[in-house]
């Protein structure tokens, strides 16, 4: 079968922030990212400051508005801080562009080239759900730090003191919350726009009524290093988490980014140490004699595990190790996942039942449950 929509992976996260100055070092001290390209007044672009950090094949860049009424300056006063692009590395933008537009994706920017002394990238954009964009990228003629525009910069920090000098190494995931009863239609969109296919993990009704309040299908290119979860509220009880979310944001939008580590224990411990607060789980979730069954043996000490508050799945695979930060600003809508891999392909089923009773604690913490 041919690829009708070839991906090579993620290339940035872009957010919209009201601060970006201070991201990139709450990034770079928290989440042991290397700031390596800025734009902004000093550099031809009057209206915004733009910082870009790194770690290992992840790219986040922070775009603040220094002046009222720009794009930025209206989504930040919108949505507060959050994901206006999750950008997608392709091998040809204008096959994947025409590709999109005639599947029925509604075109943002049409193929363009920005160029300078580093080479030349390729772009095109298209819109995704709410607010939210996927630029196409092709920077195999580009030898800069980033995008032509931006000038190379020196870290903020030392890098943190681990092996490959970093907390993660990859983005796994990013997840995104769209309004009730149109789950299916965004993963048709992913279907009939990028080729992409539904990986066999999914929340269904019958999880959703029973404890999680909310509905979910994961969407991946042919080769799974593009994976894109969507959830969308399921009508229950309580408030959903993605109402909640859908309220705070002000519409559907990128829910959290999974960063992809191979030593969740020393991530865990730094970003802690950091000031980064992740979500409960309780003492009962290690004790669980049924669990300790299903996981069996992983590499780390479940003692460890249980005082980190890190959770284990297992499927036919192998198994996963994960835990979850608190939402990373104000509003209750955008946080991260961290998550370490031994051969397990999915996303952490086993622990849907105790992490969102996790977040329902702290929706009703806030007072939004
Ligand atoms: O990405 C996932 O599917 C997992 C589980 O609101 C998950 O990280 C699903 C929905 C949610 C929080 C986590
Ligand atoms: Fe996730």
């Amino acid at each position: 079968m041919s690829d009708v929509f070839p991906v090579n992976g993620m290339d940035a996260v872009v957010f919209a922030v009201g601060n970006a100055k201070q991201a990139a070092h709450y990034y770079s001290t928290a989440f042991g990212m290397m700031l390596v390209a800025y734009r902004g007044p000093e550099n031809g672009s009057p209206d915004t400051a733009a910082y870009v950090l790194t770690s290992g094949s992840a790219t986040f860049e922070f775009r603040a508005s220094i002046r009222p009424g720009t794009e930025i300056a209206r989504h930040v006063a919108e949505h507060g801080d959050g994901v206006i692009d999750l950008a997608i590395q392709v091998p040809d933008v204008e096959a994947a562009y025409a590709h999109a537009v005639a599947h029925g994706a509604e075109g943002l920017a049409e193929p363009y080239t920005m160029e300078d002394e580093h080479g030349k990238v390729q772009l095109a954009a298209i819109a995704t759900y709410g607010q939210t964009r996927h630029t196409l990228v092709d920077r195999s003629n580009y030898g800069g730090p980033y995008l032509p525009g931006y000038v190379p910069v020196e870290p903020l920090v030392a890098p943190p003191a681990t092996k490959g000098g970093r907390l993660f190494q990859a983005i796994d995931h990013c997840v995104g919350n769209v309004e009730l009863g149109k789950m299916d239609e965004w993963v048709e969109f992913y279907r009939n726009v990028m080729g992409f296919t539904n990986m066999a993990e999914f929340i269904g009704d019958d999880i959703a009524t029973e404890y999680s309040a909310l509905m979910s299908k994961v969407v991946a290119d042919g080769t799974r290093k593009v994976k894109f979860p969507l959830n969308e509220p399921a009508v229950s009880r309580k408030k959903s988490q993605i109402d909640e979310y859908l309220e705070f944001y002000g519409g559907p939008g990128v829910q959290h980014i999974a960063l992809a580590t191979n030593d969740i224990l020393t991530t865990v411990d730094h970003m802690r140490a950091a000031g980064v607060r992740f979500l409960d789980t309780p003492d009962s979730y290690y004790e669980d004699p049924e669990l300790r069954a299903r996981i069996g043996q992983v590499r780390a000490p479940i003692e460890e595990l249980k005082r980190r508050k890190i959770l284990v799945d297992r499927d036919e695979d192998g198994y996963l190790l994960q835990i979850f930060t608190q939402p990373v600003q104000d509003r209750p809508t955008v946080f991260f996942e961290l998550i370490e891999r031994h051969g397990s392909l999915g996303f952490g089923k086993g622990n849907f039942k105790a992490l969102f009773e996790a977040i329902e604690r702290e929706q009703e913490r806030r007072g939004n449950l």
